[in-house]
């Protein structure tokens, strides 16, 4: 940094600090990543001082026609990476995009039937204390407890019952790949449209790894910086039907003035997801994912489903005598960063839940293998079980210190 410290020592202070603890620290939440200079560069650059309402060739100001080249940029790449048919690369972020396709394709009180947050699902999917909830009637199918993985009986009795106008699926807290097909088959059987929000699964599913639901499904909406390593930001996929009712939902219905440098940092990001290396990064992603699985196992953490087909897991900590919530103090102060999560029809509270939601897309990005994710899966052991030892906790953080060093992150910086 060179302007920002001169100018604003305070905010220059945080940021310094907080580019610190990303670069000594582990992180594990499975919703974040390390985007590449590049899209740094994307993102803070000059593209932010442009007004560019509409869409490229169709805009309502002038000057517009550097951004429409970036735009399509993104757009085109997008499509390309998930075989879509239309793309919108605009909305702000992955609520606005969900809420977007809400208003696209229903009207208020029609029923949307999705999963239950506490079983993975999100609270844009229609949790009642989100604004959503007030204007469709959202009911939630739930996950087999005994497996932790969805049930498609139950699932479709619910279609029966309730004939929801579009059945969604995608989660922020399901450990397992998604069978798109058989949602398809339930939401034909009832004549409901179909949407996917793969926003955690989005970088896995353009590489490859995991099952696209963009050729079966209506919509598909997901975040750009999670496993696909992009921007902060949203993205909606259609069926070429649905593309004029998607686009005028985010812009006029939702959305003002797109940000153009965030779609700038979405392009140059998707263009690094087409490079033969982003296929390697996120198989990588899996075999980490599953190698902590297994180490985390063998110190007899109890994991919802029994293990991974993807980036997280959920972890059921209480047979460790603690709670979710002092599991990821414990961590923290460790140097592994993680969140503390519902799981299934959980007993406890948002705020001092069951569980620990945790992942491996950074990790993998700073270049960790196996070898890594076995000490690492060590030091969670090592510090959940001395939660209260602050001692034990200092020495992991120090270890975990050595331990990044070999894997520098923007020494650019
Ligand atoms: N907040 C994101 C996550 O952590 O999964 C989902 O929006």
């Amino acid at each position: 940094m060179k302007y920002l410290p001169e100018f604003d020592k305070q905010t220059g202070e945080a940021l310094a600090k907080e580019l610190h603890r990303q670069q000594t620290t582990l992180e594990m939440i499975p919703s974040e990543n390390f985007v590449s200079m590049a899209v740094l560069e994307a993102l803070g650059s000059v593209a932010t001082n442009k007004y560019a309402e509409g869409y490229p060739g169709k805009r309502y100001y002038g000057g517009c026609e550097h951004i429409d080249t970036i735009e399509q940029l993104a757009i085109d790449r997008a499509k390309k990476l998930f075989g879509a048919d239309h793309v919108n690369v605009q909305p702000l972020s992955g609520a606005p995009a969900n809420i977007a396709v809400y208003f696209a394709l229903l009207e208020p009180g029609d029923t949307i039937l999705g999963m239950d947050l506490s079983h993975g699902g999100h609270l844009t999917h229609g949790h009642p204390v989100t604004h959503m909830a007030k204007i469709f009637n959202f009911v939630r199918y739930k996950a087999n407890i005994e497996t932790g993985k969805i049930d498609f009986d139950q699932l479709r009795e619910m279609a029966i019952e309730h004939k929801p106008k579009l059945i969604l699926a995608g989660y922020s807290a399901y450990p397992r790949d998604l069978d798109y097909k058989a949602f398809q088959k339930i939401a034909d059987e009832v004549g409901a449209m179909t949407m996917a929000d793969v926003a955690h699964l989005a970088g896995m599913i353009a590489a490859g790894e995991l099952n696209n639901p963009v050729p079966i499904f209506d919509v598909v909406t997901t975040t750009t910086h999670k496993t696909l390593r992009g921007p902060r930001g949203g993205m909606i996929m259609c069926k070429k039907k649905h593309a004029k009712k998607i686009d005028k939902s985010i812009f006029p219905g939702l959305q003002g003035g797109p940000h153009e440098n965030v779609i700038a940092a979405k392009a140059v990001a998707f263009k690094e997801a087409l490079q033969p290396d982003f296929k390697e990064y996120a198989k990588q992603i899996k075999t980490n994912a599953k190698a902590l699985a297994e180490n985390l196992l063998k110190h007899d953490f109890k994991l919802i489903t029994g293990g991974t087909d993807n980036h997280l897991l959920l972890i059921d900590v209480t047979n460790k005598n603690v709670s979710g919530h002092q599991a990821e103090q414990a961590l923290d102060a460790a140097g592994i960063t993680v969140n503390k999560n519902m799981i299934p029809d959980d007993p406890r509270s948002p705020l001092d839940p069951s569980g620990i939601r945790l992942g491996t897309p950074a990790l993998t990005t700073r270049g960790m293998h196996e070898s890594e994710m076995k000490t690492i899966g060590n030091w969670i052991n090592e510090a959940i079980d001395n939660h209260d030892n602050s001692v034990v906790l200092e020495h992991i953080k120090s270890e975990i210190a050595e331990l990044t060093k070999k894997f520098p992150l923007y020494n650019e910086l």
